[in-house]
């Protein structure tokens, strides 16, 4: 009976270890926007990073393409309950991107089109934990998934993952950003359930 097969399957994928407390799998892939899609051609996006000291440093698309890019495979954790396991994604390392600037900052802002914005601490950027990805499965990134780009930080609840990024204001403190103003938590571990306030 189909009630009965549901229930086994479920019971079987909630043990997965891969699965963080209170997560469900899911073999779609929902999207997920506060506000309209902003279209952004590739010859118009920029990325920047704006230091606490002021220093600027942004890239174009052809240049942000001459950067290392690496492919990543990682399970991603939404904060509306589902995970997807073993997504792949091409982009390139926050540490190659921060590594061009100086910086004691602790905190940053992710700034997105559209005006989207995320705070995440630094120590969740760096150490091969967080990318500007541009690729998914193989093909560019979906306008509705981000594209031309987006940040990838899979160790923390996906709404840290913004969407259509423009960059990074590094701060000394932890400032809130859109989702955390409205009730989710500053950092966001899935394996914690850090999911409100
Ligand atoms: N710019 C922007 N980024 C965003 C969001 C958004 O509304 N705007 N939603 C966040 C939330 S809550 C989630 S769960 C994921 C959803 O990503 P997806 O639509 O690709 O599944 O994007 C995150 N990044
Ligand atoms: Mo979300």
């Amino acid at each position: 009976m189909a009630v009965v097969s549901r229930g086994f399957g479920a019971r079987r994928r909630e043990s997965d270890p891969r699965l963080p407390p209170g997560q469900y799998l899911t073999e779609d892939f929902p999207v997920l926007s506060a506000g309209p899609t902003p279209r952004i051609e590739q010859d118009d996006w920029r990325f920047g990073i704006r230091t606490e000291g002021g220093d600027a440093v942004s890239w174009t698309w052809d240049e942000f393409m001459a950067l290392p890019i690496e492919d990543v495979d990682t399970d991603i954790h939404c904060v509306t309950r589902w995970s997807k396991l073993g997504t792949s994604w091409r982009g390139v390392s926050l540490d190659t991107l921060l590594d061009t600037v100086e910086t004691d900052a602790e905190y940053a802002m992710a700034h997105s089109y559209g005006g989207y914005t995320t705070n995440v601490p630094m120590e969740d950027l760096l150490g091969g934990k967080a990318w500007v990805a541009f690729e998914f499965e193989g093909e560019p990134l979906d306008p509705e998934h981000g594209g031309p780009a987006r940040l990838l930080v899979p160790h923390l609840y996906f709404w840290k993952s913004a969407k259509w990024v423009r960059g990074l204001t590094l701060m000394q403190d932890d400032e809130p950003g859109f989702w955390e103003q409205n009730g989710y938590n500053m950092h966001g571990d899935p394996w914690t359930e850090e999911r409100y306030w």
